[in-house]
């Protein structure tokens, strides 16, 4: 059993993503609260409205949380619709760069990008959603193979993906079933303003040992919530199953992939509908920060934030983590 630690006790944060800037662990969670009239399977429930950023002093799993306040307001959003879900970050050349997904006036989902000169802003949005861009849940990669950003994203229900073919939205929204190719996360490469792609997005490919693409019917096929990091020089795609409750993992050699499904991260949590995660490293260990429902009672739209260490075994694969715990 890993020991877990419940991050933020006081209030309700989510779907975090953590980096390391300036030596310090900062993490962006989705700003959940009390909303529960409007549950249903388009995720209206979660209606967030700004981000905190938190930093820690430290380890992890003992050192002290610091909250630096709300860095970005849906009101300070020019073309803002609502909901503010799962955002990503980076840096390049001394600014920082907050990507949001946010529905716009005709309730369909873009990135947004607010810009700050410190990783806990103030941040300052754009007048409009980044060109071409769909959907939720990005995660951005620097990679240190080649200095480029790589931006993964897509989310189902919800998130919107089911709209989309070749990155145009279709008339009729399509779920494949049974042995179907299941739907693919996306991947874009940034351009160098870090406000662009410099790219049409492309499918992800997530194939079994045998190179086949995973299919609609199989419980560990992709459904939200990407997060890419490297580790000795591989790349590591991890995502939510959606509905089947896990985080899994699949490994490729390149931004791109193609990439081989691999296991189950974490197992389906205690209490809450969603789960979603990042993988950090910080001063040589390992960390799955990740959600769940159980301090509010197990309310899926009021989750709190947890972290616990991670381990590889010899060959590189991810010690599953058991999410109940
Ligand atoms: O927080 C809203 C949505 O729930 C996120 O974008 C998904 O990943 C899921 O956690």
């Amino acid at each position: 059993m890993s020991e877990k630690r419940y991050l933020i006790p006081e209030d309700y944060h989510a779907d975090p993503s953590v980096h390391i800037f300036e030596g310090k662990i900062h993490i962006y969670p989705s700003h959940d609260w009390d909303n529960a009239d409007s549950e249903n399977d388009n995720g209206d429930q979660y209606d967030m409205k700004d981000y905190h950023c938190f930093t820690i002093d430290g380890d992890p799993m003992t050192g002290k949380v610091t909250d630096h306040g709300v860095i970005l307001s849906v009101d300070d959003i020019p073309w803002h619709g609502r909901q503010l879900w799962d955002c990503d970050i980076q840096e390049r050349d001394g600014k920082y760069y907050l990507y949001f997904p946010l529905k716009d006036r005709n309730d369909i989902f873009r990135m947004g990008v607010a810009i700050a000169d410190k990783p806990t802003g103030p941040f300052k949005s754009l007048e409009y959603p980044i060109h071409g861009s769909y959907s939720i849940d990005y995660a951005c990669l620097k990679d240190d193979a080649d200095g480029e950003y790589y931006m993964y994203f897509g989310g189902i229900w919800g998130g919107q993906l089911q709209r989309y073919v070749d990155n145009k939205a279709v008339e009729a929204p399509y779920l494949p079933q049974g042995k179907e190719k299941a739907i693919c996360p996306r991947v874009v490469k940034m351009n160098k303003d870090m406000i662009s792609f410099a790219e049409e997005p492309k499918a992800i490919k997530i194939v079994d040992e045998n190179g086949e693409e995973l299919t609609a019917d199989n419980e560990h096929r992709f459904f939200e919530a990407s997060w890419m990091h490297k580790y000795n020089g591989k790349y590591y795609f991890s995502y939510s199953t959606g509905d089947t409750h896990m985080i899994c993992y699949a490994i490729g050699d390149n931004p791109y992939g193609p990439f081989t499904y691999q296991g189950v991260v974490l197992t389906p949590v205690a209490a809450g509908w969603t789960t979603h995660h990042c993988i950090v490293e910080w001063e040589g260990k390992w960390y799955l920060f990740h959600h769940d429902s159980v301090p509010s009672g197990g309310k899926s739209w009021l989750r709190s934030l947890k972290v616990c260490e991670l381990e590889y075994d010899e060959n590189g694969k991810i010690k599953t983590i058991n999410g109940a715990d």
